[in-house]
Formats: structure tokens, C-alpha cells, sequence
């Protein structure tokens, strides 16, 4: 990382308009995996198999959010936050995924959006963040084209429940991950490691329950609501001010790379296109499913935004033949606890990117890092690092708007540290700080600067934050 002089105030400046946020999801944080009605879900099942997650943790506990959610509201009221997005635990609402509704679980979710609301926080509703119910995966999973019935239904139930206060809604978080985006497929929950073929059919059936359930929010809705998703994204970089390298970048941000299923276009073409990519219809050949009459329709809704996550990007220069090619990073880069490399201009060129494809508004619903965190000695928790990376992605994203980009919100990931997955609590992505012994919260020093810039609209991101200390 290098050093750069601070910008002016006014040219760092948000709109009035542009929310502010924070982030989370349900199995990470809520705790109570087995009470109050609450159905199994495929993560409760996988954390208990040997050696599946670090240590052998879960999410069963989690930061207890469930008995907790009052105080953890007052923090976000005292970081200023405009809104925060949090997912609701499907298998806690519909304990077998269908039919049945748990009213405990749905009047959960009625007390956390009234007790935001009274606070001033807009919540910002994630339908499905990976707890897949493991009733319904026992059915087939994604694999079976009645998960779009099932979700449509699971929709159903909520909207009719929260639309009166709730206007923001995301339907998948990261179907990337989920289905399995790797090459080698996915060692997230449910573990299984379906074919290429199997995770193309569950993409498909994936993104149709995406569609359907855009249409629920929108047919039964009672406030009209701000309808989008939160993919993952796959980032390119130019990784230099040659022209040539900005068109590979991105060429490469819509390039399927590879027989894997770690891309944006695969997903993001039908959603907002309407077309799987020829690239990958010839890449996957047979393995691609082929579309029912309607499908690509269904899939194909129109949003009022395209949320994405982004934590990192791939540098891209252009071959001899204009062609993208990765480039090597610096030996020696800046790196965060997770090991993810440091990379601000990801969330210049990749909310850019999406925006020029798909001119739809794009809200960043997830970016921030994992850092070594601790409560010092002081009684704080100091955290440098995460205050300049996220300073430094910030100004990027200030700049893709300079660039032409429309874009509407930042989500910081999280809002508190919380249950990485087949990470367990190792790596800490807060900006408040849990003692899971004692579920003690302590705001970081980065949840009071990140509300500094909300309170300033980001024109605090032009001072440095360090100034004065050695
Ligand atoms: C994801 C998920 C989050 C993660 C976060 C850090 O993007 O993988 O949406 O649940 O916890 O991104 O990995």
C-alpha cells in the first residue's frame, strides 16, 4: 500500500442522498439455532461434522443476537448508521422449509425491524444468506426445481409480515459461494460436491426462485419496495493506465474464465439481461441446463438495484493481443488476517464495471475485512487497519461515481465480529468487537471513525485519521 495525500473535503463528499450501512446475517450472529421453534438449517447439520469448521465451532451461539438485539440496535443508533442489512433465518420462520410457520421466529423479525425503525435504522432485508433448511435439502436442495416454489413461498410469508415497514429487499446472497463457485466445487454447507452439471441446474433453479421472488415483493408489498440481490463480485483491476488494460479488465469482469462457476455474468446476464453468456454456453456446452418455456423470463425482473459484494479484485493488463491477462501482484502486499489481498481500486472498477453492463443503480452490500482485533489494555479496541482500508476503498468508490457511476449504498461487512463459516470465530470482521465468552460488545475504533464519515456524508475520509499520532 502506498501513501497518497489527503483529498479535498468537497471532492470526497457523498450525496445527501447515499445511505450508509452496516451489515450482517442471520446464522453469523443470531445464536439460538434450536429454540423458540426454530428448524435446522444445513449450516446447524455441517458445523457438527468432524473437522468440517475451525475448532469444531458453530454458529449455534453466534453473538446471541436473538436475546440481544435491542442493546445491538442502540449501537448501530450511536454510529449514526442510516441502515443496516441482516438475513433472515428461513428454517427459524418455516422450521421444515414449507408449510408450517413458526410464529416465535416471524414475531423475531417483527421486534428487530420495529426496535430499527425506533431508532432511525432502515433495515435492509436479505432473504436467503446460506441456511438453506435442511428439511428442503433433504428434498433435493437447489437441485430440485420445487425450490422455486419454496422459496416463492418462504417470500411470501415474510413480505406479508414485514412490507409494512420493510422497502428494502435483496433475494440471494452470493449464489456463487452457495452453489459452489470453485472449480472443486464448494466446502460451505451442505458439503456435498454435486458436477459441474448438477451445480449449472442449481444455478438455474437459483436464479428462477431470485425471479419469483421479485415478483412476490413486488405483487404483495404493502410499501413500494427497492428490489435487488448481493452476488459476489469478481473484481478486475486495471493493473495499469494503458487503455488496452482498462478494456481487458473489463472484458475479464464478464468473462467466464473457466468450467467453474466462480464468475458474475453466468449469474448477473440472465438476472439483468435475460441470456446466459454465449461465452459460457459454449464453455459448459452440455453440462448447461436447457431452460424451460419461461424460465429466462422469470429470471429476468427488472431491479431498482444491483447490490455486490466486494472485498478484493484480480489486476488485469492486456497480452499482445489486447487480451485479459492476471498480473502478478507485488511481492510482499498488503494482506488482511484472512489473507485477502488489500486492493481499494476493487471498489472503483467493480461497482463501475457492473454499472456501465447493467445501468442499474449498484449498492455496495458488503465490503471490509478480517483483522487481528482485541480489547487492549485500555479497555478499546484499536483497530488502524481496518480505518485506513476501508478510508482507502471508500475513496475509491467516490471515485467510480466521479467515473459516472450511479451508486446508492455501502454496507460495511459486519457490523460486528460474528461466525465466518468454515472459519468459525477466528477471523473478526466488526466494527464492534464480541467477547464470545461473555458476548461483552465494544464499538472499535473504526466504528467510531466510520461514523464520523457517516455524519459528515464521507467528507471525513479527507482527513487522516492518524494525524497527531507518531
Ligand atoms: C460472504 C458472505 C459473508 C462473509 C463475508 C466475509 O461474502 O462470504 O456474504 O457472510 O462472512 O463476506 O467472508
Amino acid at each position: 500500500m502506498t501513501p497518497h495525500a489527503d483529498p479535498a473535503p468537497d471532492a470526497v463528499r457523498f450525496p445527501d442522498s447515499f445511505t450508509w450501512g452496516a451489515a450482517s446475517s442471520a446464522y453469523q450472529i443470531e445464536g439460538a439455532a434450536a429454540e423458540e421453534g426454530k428448524g435446522p438449517s444445513v449450516w446447524d447439520e455441517y458445523c457438527r461434522l468432524p473437522g468440517a469448521i475451525w475448532e469444531s465451532q458453530s454458529g449455534h451461539a453466534a453473538c446471541d443476537h436473538y436475546h440481544r438485539f435491542r442493546a445491538d440496535v442502540a449501537l448501530m443508533q450511536s454510529m449514526g448508521l442510516h441502515a443496516y442489512r441482516f438475513s433472515i433465518s428461513w428454517p427459524r420462520v418455516m422450521p421444515e422449509g414449507e408449510g408450517r410457520v413458526n410464529e416465535k421466529g416471524l414475531a423475531f423479525y417483527d421486534a428487530l425491524v420495529d426496535a430499527l425503525l425506533a431508532a432511525g435504522v432502515k433495515p435492509w432485508v436479505t432473504l436467503f444468506h446460506w441456511d438453506f433448511p435442511l428439511a428442503l435439502h433433504h428434498k433435493g436442495h437447489w437441485m430440485n426445481r420445487d425450490s422455486v416454489r419454496w422459496f416463492a413461498d418462504y417470500t411470501r410469508v415474510i413480505v406479508d409480515r414485514l412490507s409494512d415497514r420493510v422497502a428494502h429487499w435483496m433475494t440471494l446472497n452470493e449464489p456463487q459461494c452457495y452453489i459452489g463457485g470453485g472449480p472443486e466445487g464448494s466446502r460451505l454447507a451442505p458439503g456435498f460436491m454435486p458436477t459441474l452439471a448438477e451445480r449449472l441446474l442449481m444455478v438455474h433453479h437459483t436464479l428462477m426462485a431470485h425471479g419469483q421472488a421479485v415478483q412476490v415483493i413486488r405483487e404483495r408489498a404493502k410499501l413500494t419496495p427497492s428490489v435487488g440481490w448481493a452476488p459476489v463480485g469478481v473484481s478486475p483491476i486495471p493493473a495499469d493506465d494503458r487503455p488496452e488494460s482498462l478494456s481487458a479488465a473489463r472484458q475479464y469482469c464478464f468473462s467466464i474464465p473457466g468450467r467453474h462457476l466462480w464468475n458474475n455474468a453466468w449469474y448477473s446476464d440472465p438476472v439483468c439481461l435475460g441470456a446466459y453468456p454465449e461465452e459460457g454456453l459454449r464453455l459448459y456446452a452440455s453440462d448447461a441446463p436447457t431452460p424451460q418455456p419461461g424460465d429466462m423470463q422469470l429470471i429476468h425482473q427488472p431491479l431498482d438495484f444491483y447490490g455486490i459484494n466486494i472485498y478484493n479484485g484480480i489486476p488485469i493488463t492486456a497480452g499482445p493481443d489486447g487480451k485479459p491477462v492476471v498480473a502478478p501482484r507485488a511481492v510482499g502486499h498488503a494482506k488482511t488476517a484472512f489473507h485477502w489481498p488489500v486492493e481499494p481500486d476493487s471498489l472503483r472498477w467493480g461497482p463501475r464495471f457492473h454499472f456501465e453492463r447493467y445501468r442499474i443503480p449498484v449498492c455496495v452490500t458488503e465490503n471490509g475485512l478480517s483483522a487481528m482485533d482485541w480489547v487492549s489494555m485500555d479497555g478499546k479496541v484499536h483497530d488502524p487497519q481496518r480505518i485506513d482500508f476501508t478510508r482507502r476503498y471508500l475513496l475509491a468508490l467516490r471515485q467510480a461515481m466521479n467515473d459516472g457511476a450511479d451508486i446508492r449504498a455501502y454496507f460495511h461487512w459486519s457490523i460486528m465480529d460474528n461466525f465466518e463459516w468454515l472459519e468459525g470465530y477466528k477471523q473478526r470482521f466488526g466494527l464492534i468487537h464480541v467477547d464470545y465468552t461473555t458476548q461483552q460488545r465494544t464499538l472499535k475504533d473504526s466504528a467510531h471513525w466510520y461514523a464520523s464519515v457517516i455524519r459528515s456524508h464521507g467528507a471525513a475520509l479527507a482527513e487522516n485519521p492518524f494525524a497527531g499520532r507518531h
